[in-house]
């Protein structure tokens, strides 16, 4: 089975990586400026898929005069009209690609197929809301006395934005798809692990998009990340990412007093109350933290079970995890695939020992899968841990696998003030048919966005974004046009 799997991977992989890897500026791809190369793996067969370009200084200054040359020669003078109807060639681009993206994002990140059609199907649609919404832009007027005021929303010009490694395609559209229909031209930096899609991408977009308004510079984030989020000549970040390196993008970002929005990490409380079915509880739970390895900034990854139900819904996701089925990404099958790369198997590894050592109980999982065929790959089992002190490490920190901390209770306010006790405020989830109890829980939940009796669902119109250090912004929404906008007040006296 495990020759199976690398001769799977081997045959798609020539298929559909993508031929062109060095840097995509102003419409072309070049070499590096100092040539250094990042190997790019699949981390469920360990093989290396592509060496891709990694940018430095010296390519991120090009990359950015490219962008200005773009905004001040063609894209300024674009109107809302041209720029919707180019949002909706990159959405129909994708869409007729999409089997071939959903494929590529599976090698490259190890998410289950099904979950990278998802995907590429939400990175369509987020170009396609944008192109809907950047028409009723208009800005506003107050004639008031002997004074006209009218207050216009103009582009920053260019913008830099980078993006991490759990959803590449659709965080480049995240990023993409609000600058350009705001006007700006963007820089975008995807992660050192996964550069493929939005390489591709750059290709797809290539003949619908002018010559630099769109540049993809993968690169190592010390090496690519300081140089864009500290340029003088950029005028707004916005970064998704770790909490700690969001903090060094805002401090950087501070030299020029640039703009910053920041989505960053989480670990948000999954509440379920005693009224309802636990087989109703199990199912929302495991999605809430199994869904793309648990790697999602919002993962529900500490679950707080009332007493009445506990022991039914525990069982239950016990069974729930032994029921998944962990493997090739490739297959339709598959519930989940391998996590991201090694590093991130060390670190999630590190975290359950520390969870055991501090008298955390596993109720499942808790290491390697014992599968002989998995074994090339970056493979975590599910996992329950119980027992643990809410002031843990593995309890407190984001450990982005798919690891899930279970608490029970039956006082609600305790509940609730651990609920809040973290520095995370990204998301949370509440599971009850009592539609008062909903709203309390979810006014409770000190956090950027409650989902009641569903989980993940992010759907554009929906500000997403963090409270505490979850970060600072919203996604997904008109909300985010005003992040890659700066307000004009223009005051005419008549
Ligand atoms: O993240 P980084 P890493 C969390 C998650 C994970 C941990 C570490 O807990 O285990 O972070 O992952 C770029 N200036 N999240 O180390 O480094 C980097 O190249 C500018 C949560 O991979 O934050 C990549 O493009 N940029 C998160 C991006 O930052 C820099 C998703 C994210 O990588 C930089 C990913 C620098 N100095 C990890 N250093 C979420 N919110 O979804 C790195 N980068």
């Amino acid at each position: 089975a495990r020759s199976e799997i690398r001769e799977r991977h081997e045959s798609v992989a020539a298929e559909v990586v993508p031929e062109q890897t060095d840097l995509y500026i102003s419409g072309e791809f070049v070499e590096p400026a100092e040539g250094g190369t990042i190997d790019t793996v699949d981390p469920t067969t360990g093989e290396v898929l592509a060496s891709v370009g990694g940018a430095t200084e010296a390519d991120i200054d090009r990359a950015v005069d490219a962008a200005w040359d773009a905004f001040d020669s063609t894209w300024s003078g674009y109107g809302a009209g041209k720029r919707q109807q180019i949002l909706i060639d990159i959405a129909d681009a994708i869409d007729e690609h999409s089997q071939e993206l959903a494929k590529l994002e599976s090698l490259d990140n190890g998410k289950p197929v099904s979950e990278s059609s998802a995907d590429v199907y939400l990175a369509a649609d987020h170009f396609r809301y944008f192109a809907g919404i950047v028409r009723k832009n208009g800005g506003s007027t107050m004639p008031e006395g002997s004074r006209l005021g009218q207050v216009v929303k103009e582009p920053y010009g260019v913008v830099g934005q980078i993006i991490p490694w759990n959803f590449p395609l659709l965080m480049a559209s995240w990023k993409l798809a609000p600058a350009l229909a705001a006007g700006n031209c963007s820089v975008l930096k995807p992660a050192e692990q996964t550069p493929l899609s939005a390489l591709r991408l750059a290709e797809l977009i290539d003949d619908i998009v002018p010559d630099g308004v769109v540049n993809i510079v993968p690169g190592y984030g010390e090496e690519a990340g300081p140089p864009l989020t500290g340029h003088e000549d950029v005028r707004k970040v916005a970064f998704t990412g770790s909490t700690a390196v969001g903090k060094q993008v805002m401090k950087s970002a501070a030299d020029n007093v640039t703009d910053v929005t920041l989505e960053l990490g989480g670990k948000s409380p999954v509440v379920v109350h005693p009224d309802v079915a636990p087989g109703k509880a199990v199912k929302l739970v495991a999605q809430a933290i199994f869904y793309n390895t648990g790697e999602c900034c919002e993962a529900g990854s500490r679950l707080f079970v009332h007493d009445d139900i506990a022991d039914e819904v525990l069982g239950g996701l016990a069974q729930a995890v032994d029921d998944m089925t962990i493997g090739d990404p490739l297959l339709r099958e598959t519930d989940l695939g391998p996590k991201v790369s090694r590093e991130q198997v060390d670190r999630t590894l590190e975290y359950l020992e520390k969870a055991e050592s501090g008298g955390g109980k596993f109720l499942a999982g808790g290491g390697i899968p014992d599968d002989e065929s998995l074994s090339d790959g970056c493979f975590v089992e599910p996992t329950l841990v119980d027992g643990l002190d809410h002031d843990h490490e593995a309890v407190q920190e984001e450990i982005f696998g798919p690891v899930l901390d279970v608490f029970r209770w039956d006082d609600y306010d305790e509940m609730m003030e651990l609920a809040n006790d973290v520095d995370y405020g990204l998301a949370g989830g509440v599971i009850t048919d009592d539609i008062s109890q909903a709203n309390e829980t979810a006014r409770d939940i000190e956090a950027g966005y409650i989902w009641v009796n569903t989980y993940h669902d992010l759907v554009a119109g929906l500000p997403f974004g963090g409270y505490k250090q979850s970060g600072i912004g919203r996604e997904l929404s008109e909300e985010t046009l005003d992040h890659y906008q700066q307000t004009k007040t223009i005051n005419l006296s008549l």
